[in-house]
């Protein structure tokens, strides 16, 4: 569906006490990915990448991209002191940084875990760094340093030793000054000059310019998508990925107290992002004009956007439901299992303890979904396609790992033999059981 230039921009209205169960569940369902046929076009440009290398990277570069490249590779260090970057820039860059830096250093517990779980029984749990971790920063219809934030903090916060971003060149080769700034800053050693399933490959495989990683984080069309899983799924390519990654999506929930000009803004921040963006509103007992000035608020605010043709086609496949209670609302929302949740009612905070599945809440009035986007402290890469039902947004848990270790002492073995010795012998694992014995014998002739 897309409405022609002079058509009223508008989003399609059900009133969950006229639709029908089915109705409900197919609201709640995301657009089908046809992922078969994308597997099928990615699959030979990893094997291709693989085997030949940079020749086959920057091929694919020259192909999908337009751009010649020598080198595949820029690699630190990036000078500063050489972009083109105004000071409003640099400063807007350099506070959000300060942000999203405070609230993920403060996620990292750097403390070890020991727990004595019966005399003489010692386990505990430490954190290590994913040493080489591969960060995708999307290029296509906008630039996204925000995004080279938001996957280079967390990385830099765990300690990881070597950060590589791969993103698309421009025109000229190059890579944003913004994108190469952010570079610097989280200390990255490589910007790869690639993207699509052709910068997975190369991440997920190395070649001879790009370090092969242990982790590909980032979010990308499906074409990226499906390469990391492809990548995750190839135990010759021994890499993990963050999340399974789709459309991006917004379910606002707001009352009659809600501003109509913040609504729509916010709605329509999400659905410039693609023609494929979700976004959902939920009007609890809203009055009819007040509905009404949201529906105008977003035709009219939409008409001026730069994007207005992506939004024409986003907006038009997007709903608004409306409930006629609060638990309506957020039983919806649950079930719906947004990237984005902004709660744009009456005591906003006293429904977050409600929440149940979403990516990131955004609670009240004054809390767009743009200040989680760039600069509050808060990731931006989030699960979607309702994946917020068991996966979390990138944090900085998402670099590390965690290892655990156990110390028994002689006691402690005497004490716990027993028991082990006990259920080796239930599962007839004779190996198992004679560890202990063996030990415990010498033990008792102490
Ligand atoms: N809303 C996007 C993130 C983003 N917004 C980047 C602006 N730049 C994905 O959740
Ligand atoms: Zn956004």
């Amino acid at each position: 569906i897309m409405t022609s230039k002079e058509e009223f921009i508008k989003m399609q209205k059900f009133s969950l006490f006229e639709i029908s169960r089915a109705q409900r569940i197919s609201l709640l369902q995301r657009p089908i990915i046809k992922s078969d046929d994308i597997i099928a076009k990615v699959r030979p440009i990893i094997e291709d990448v693989r085997k030949r290398g940079d020749a086959a990277l920057i091929e694919y570069t020259a192909k999908f991209d337009g751009v010649q490249l020598k080198e595949p590779v820029i690699s630190a260090p990036f000078l500063p002191e050489s972009m083109e970057l105004d000071e409003a820039t640099r400063h807007a860059i350099d506070q959000a940084f300060d942000n999203i830096y405070k609230f993920h250093d403060a996620q990292y517990d750097r403390s070890t875990l020991v727990i004595e779980t019966m005399p003489g029984v010692t386990c505990s749990r430490f954190s290590r760094p994913i040493e080489r971790v591969g960060l995708y920063v999307p290029g296509g219809t906008a630039i996204l340093p925000s995004t080279a934030l938001m996957l280079g903090i967390p990385a830099k916060v765990a300690g990881c030793k070597e950060i590589v971003i791969a993103s698309p060149p421009r025109k000229d080769g190059t890579v944003v000054p913004e994108v190469m700034y952010v570079a610097h800053k989280v200390g990255a050693s490589k910007v790869v000059l690639a993207g699509g399933a052709q910068a997975i490959a190369a991440l997920a495989y190395g070649t001879d310019t790009v370090p092969k990683v242990d982790k590909i984080c980032g979010p990308g069309n499906q074409y990226v998508t499906a390469a990391k899983m492809l990548a995750q799924n190839d135990s010759s390519a021994m890499v993990s990925i963050d999340m399974p990654a789709g459309p991006s999506e917004l379910l606002v929930i707001a009352d009659n107290t809600s501003i109509p000009a913040y609504v729509a803004s916010d709605l329509l921040s999400q659905a410039e992002h693609g023609t494929d963006s979700q976004v959902v509103l939920v009007g609890v007992s809203l009055t009819s004009e007040h509905l009404s000035n949201i529906e105008r608020e977003i035709h009219e605010q939409a008409s001026c956007l730069p994007r207005v043709d992506i939004v024409r086609e986003s907006i038009p496949k997007s709903f608004i439901l409306e409930v006629s209670n609060m638990d309506e609302a957020i039983k919806f929302a649950n079930d719906y299992a947004p990237e984005h949740l902004i709660l744009h009612i009456e005591d906003a905070e006293s429904l977050v303890e409600k929440v149940q599945n979403a990516g990131s809440v955004f609670v009240g009035a004054y809390s767009p979904e743009s200040c989680g986007d760039y600069a509050s402290g808060t990731n931006h890469t989030l699960p979607t396609y309702g994946y917020a039902r068991m996966y979390s947004g990138v944090n900085t848990l998402t670099f590390l790992k965690h290892i655990t270790a156990q110390k028994l002492t002689k006691e402690g073995l005497k004490n716990l033999g027993h028991v082990v010795m006990r259920l080796a012998e239930i599962e007839e694992l004779e190996a198992h059981r004679n560890a202990v014995h063996v030990r415990i014998r010498d033990l008792e002739n102490e």
